[in-house]
């Protein structure tokens, strides 16, 4: 098959992009998150989220970084989407903040907040962007989080009732909507690893969010239909090839634990009603009679993240595996991720086997820790290889008959990027973090070109 890790390595300087074989209809797309580039943490009636808390905690976050002015985006988001604009962007996918619109997370509404979101998608529609808004990206109200946040049953009604508010306001100018972004990220890093808020590292923890987040899934879904009756529906997955780090059998078991904890414990209940057998005797404990069909309502359409394969190692621990390195004898990112195009093309082709559901990719991108160079710009031919290489996968994933319908970049901006803070930049436009001030990189040209090219080849 076409592109493989060789083809990066052979690529002689900058890949010329050249139209892919793909749908007419196939969209491009740029993908963001609230916490990570609004910055205004504190203005206009927001309230807190688990992300402020965690961010204040002394060693969680690198160099001491916070989301308090990210890429202030609040305020520049015109100037961003005439970016987007001027990149040829068809859809942009952000998230609402949650404490921004519910400073509570329930109860009273944040006017203001809500008109900030008005004004970014009457903004996106005035410059013909499409916009796809994602309820969830990780951003819990801090109020809901003292209540015990996931780990409390009643949040799937809570994330119901917020979902409808959602609806209501923005569903006459919104067609495309998502529950939640990654939960597999939340739930393990933020309850069973304590990589990520709310910080805590405990199994049972982990699991009991993550039925939780399942069941809010599901209410949300039912909710969303009654409300916006003409939306398309969906969730956004992060799958990524799960890999034992050596040839022991005990990693291989690991390995195949980290899978029904990555890639099965949300879409397998959401999409097949059904929980990975690995995963049963720590679930049980929370699953109720009548649990997995309010959690398996018909979604229209499979959001899909991935960036890498992951590895993991047999451990003692109660998870049943530890996260290791990707190993040295390979590609690697900007940031460390191992690069390999034909996993892409792979987990597309499982994902559609496996949930039958058209697949928009919703984020893929390549980190690294980048400065601009004396000519004042970022000559990122590495994220430029990366991205050539992973959209050759995706056309031959497509070749194969899977239905993939789009590609949303992560990122437009260099953003705040949660544990790592600013260090990992993984936008194709740079942030002068200091200025505010944006510098498209060599890779927002060629995307631009690629998008071009493509609609070149269907006028
Ligand atoms: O920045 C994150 C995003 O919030 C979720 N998916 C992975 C990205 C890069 O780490």
């Amino acid at each position: 098959m076409g592109s493989t890790e060789k083809d990066i390595e052979a690529a002689p300087g900058r890949p010329v992009p050249s139209a892919l074989a793909l749908p007419a209809s196939f969209k491009w797309g740029i993908s963001t998150a609230a916490y990570q580039i609004e910055g205004a943490a504190a203005e206009d009636g927001r309230g807190p989220s688990i992300w402020d808390l965690y961010g204040r905690q002394k060693g969680r976050i690198a160099n001491g970084d916070t989301g308090d002015v990210a890429c202030d985006h609040y305020h520049r988001y015109r100037e961003d989407v005439a970016l987007m604009r001027r990149l040829g962007a068809q859809v942009y996918r952000f998230s609402v903040a949650w404490p921004r619109v519910l400073p509570q997370g329930r109860g009273r509404t944040n006017s203001l907040g809500l008109d900030f979101y008005d004004r970014l998608i009457d903004e996106l529609l005035r410059n013909g962007i499409e916009p796809w808004l994602c309820l969830y990206h990780w951003d819990l109200p801090q109020a809901l989080d003292d209540l015990g946040g996931w780990q409390n049953r009643d949040i799937a009604l809570w994330f119901a009732d917020y979902a409808a508010l959602v609806a209501r306001r923005y569903g006459d100018r919104v067609r495309h909507f998502a529950t939640f972004n990654e939960p597999n990220v939340c739930t393990l890093f933020g309850y069973g690893m304590g990589w990520n808020a709310p910080g805590i590292a405990d199994r049972r923890s982990f699991l009991q969010a993550a039925h939780h987040v399942n069941l809010a899934h599901g209410e949300a879904v039912r909710t969303l239909r009654a409300t916006a009756p003409g939306a398309l529906l969906g969730a956004i997955y992060n799958r990524q090839k799960c890999v034992p780090v050596s040839a022991a059998p005990q990693d291989a078991v690991a390995a195949g634990i980290l899978d029904a904890c990555w890639n099965r414990l949300y879409a397998d209940p959401q999409c097949l009603a059904d929980y990975p057998p690995e995963l049963i005797d720590g679930l049980q404990e929370f699953v109720q009679a009548g649990d997995m069909a309010r959690i398996a309502q018909p979604i229209d359409w499979f959001g899909l993240n991935h960036y890498c394969p992951i590895y993991a190692r047999a451990d003692q621990n109660p998870l049943g595996f530890a996260w290791a390195d990707a190993p040295r004898d390979g590609p690697l990112t900007g940031v460390g991720w191992r690069i390999d195009p034909a996993a892409f093309r792979d987990e597309l082709i499982t994902a559609y086997r496996r949930y039958k559901l058209p697949i928009y990719v919703t984020e893929n991108g390549y980190g690294a820790n980048e400065t601009l160079d004396a000519s004042g710009g970022v000559n990122d031919v590495g994220r430029i290889s990366y991205l050539h290489a992973y959209t050759k996968a995706l056309e031959e994933a497509v070749a194969t008959g899977t239905d993939v319908q789009g590609y949303y970049l992560w990122s437009l901006l260099d953003n705040f990027e949660w544990g790592s803070g600013y260090a990992n930049r993984f936008g194709i436009v740079y942030v002068d973090y200091a200025t505010q001030r944006r510098v498209p990189k060599a890779s927002f040209e060629w995307f631009a070109e690629l998008i071009r090219a493509q609609q070149g080849r269907h006028a």
